[in-house]
């Protein structure tokens, strides 16, 4: 299974992005149900973390981020479940906003990040949900750069799961949930329908429900923050349990075949005695198939636990694989 991943997240500008991601390393950091978000970069740790504080404190003094003015900017993470144990490292790109709709030489750069990237988060700010999108459709899409970001997605090599992440939530939260999903649909219906192969969550994040009313007073209590992640890594460790599926039938063939291997030579007397030397190599590699096998069926025993830990975190969860709404069977660990 892939260790190390990359997520990159877009948007219109000033969506809430950058404020997202200082909430969700500090809702991780302190952990998540035991599952914890770390960077081993010390000045990292100390940038987002005085962020935080700034964005704690009330009316003028209150900071939010200033926007991102670079193209992008990187961080190392750890994602680890329990204190110790790394499930997954992954580098965490926050690309300017507006960035979708810029030149052919920043849309080139964009293409090959998507590219290489392993998920991807598209922001979407609740504030263009307060009322129905339907009159609004096209200012809504071009404001936060949606077919934009439609079209680049469908250029890549492969697919990869999309977080739409409906950020401010508090300014729609006045509106019923199924009039907010038909509005999803509407707005990123190529994501949503059958046979394209999209794989999405939908999830609404706020830092505080209170923000609506008073963006510098509202008391700072984030929701959900850490649901978006743990899809990531959960999707991602799914398509790797898939792939060590096929690692461990591969052993289950192989200790086969270097069975009948041994009892192909082993025949009778005379076979024995004069191919003793050939019998004694099948039967080292019985064992060495054997230990491999051992191997394999540990590490697909891992990932079940942990794929099922992190399915956990999702059954309240909004998601489509290919166009069908999902739910996260979660068998006992
Ligand atoms: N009501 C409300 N406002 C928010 C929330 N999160 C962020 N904001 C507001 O949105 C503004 C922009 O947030 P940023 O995180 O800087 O947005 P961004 O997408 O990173 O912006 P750029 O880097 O300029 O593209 C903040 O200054 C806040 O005023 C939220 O949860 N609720
Ligand atoms: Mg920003």
């Amino acid at each position: 299974m892939k260790q190390s991943v990359k997520i990159t997240m877009v948007g219109g500008k000033n969506v809430g992005k950058t404020s997202f991601l200082h909430g969700m390393y500090m809702v991780m950091r302190r952990g998540v149900n035991n599952f914890f978000l770390h960077t081993a970069d010390g000045d990292a740790d100390n940038r987002l973390t005085t962020a935080w504080e700034a964005l704690n404190k009330s009316g003028e003094e209150r900071k939010w981020p200033v926007p991102t003015s670079d193209t992008l900017t990187r961080y190392e993470f750890n994602f680890r479940a329990g204190l110790n144990r790394t499930l997954m490292s992954f580098e965490w790109v926050d690309y300017r906003g507006g960035a979708l709709l810029e030149d052919q030489h920043t849309a080139q750069d964009l293409i090959e990040q998507l590219n290489t990237s392993d998920c991807l988060f598209f922001c979407l700010d609740g504030s263009e949900l307060r009322s129905p999108v339907r009159d609004r459709v096209f200012e809504v899409d071009n404001r936060m750069c949606i077919t934009r970001a439609k079209i680049l997605l469908d250029r890549l090599a492969r697919r990869v799961p999309i977080v739409v992440l409906i950020t401010k939530h508090d300014l729609c939260r006045h509106r019923l949930k199924d009039d907010l999903m038909a509005d999803i649909r509407l707005l990123f219906d190529a994501w949503l329908v059958p046979g394209q192969g999209w794989d999405v969550l939908i999830c609404p994040v706020t830092l505080g429900s209170d923000l609506a009313e008073d963006v510098q007073g509202g008391r700072i209590d984030p929701k959900n923050l850490h649901v978006p992640l743990i899809y990531a890594m959960f999707s991602i460790m799914v398509e790797g349990l898939v792939e060590q599926k096929r690692k461990k039938k591969a052993a289950d063939d192989a200790v086969a075949q270097a069975h009948q291997k041994v009892s192909g030579l082993s025949g009778g007397f005379m076979s024995r005695m004069f191919k003793g030397g050939q019998i004694d190599a099948a039967n080292d590699e019985v064992l060495r198939m054997q230990n491999l096998h051992t191997r394999e069926e540990r590490e697909l025993d891992r990932i079940q636990r942990d794929v099922a830990l992190l399915g956990r975190e999702l059954t309240n969860a909004v998601m489509y694989c290919d166009g069908e709404r999902m739910t996260v069977q979660t068998p006992d660990v």
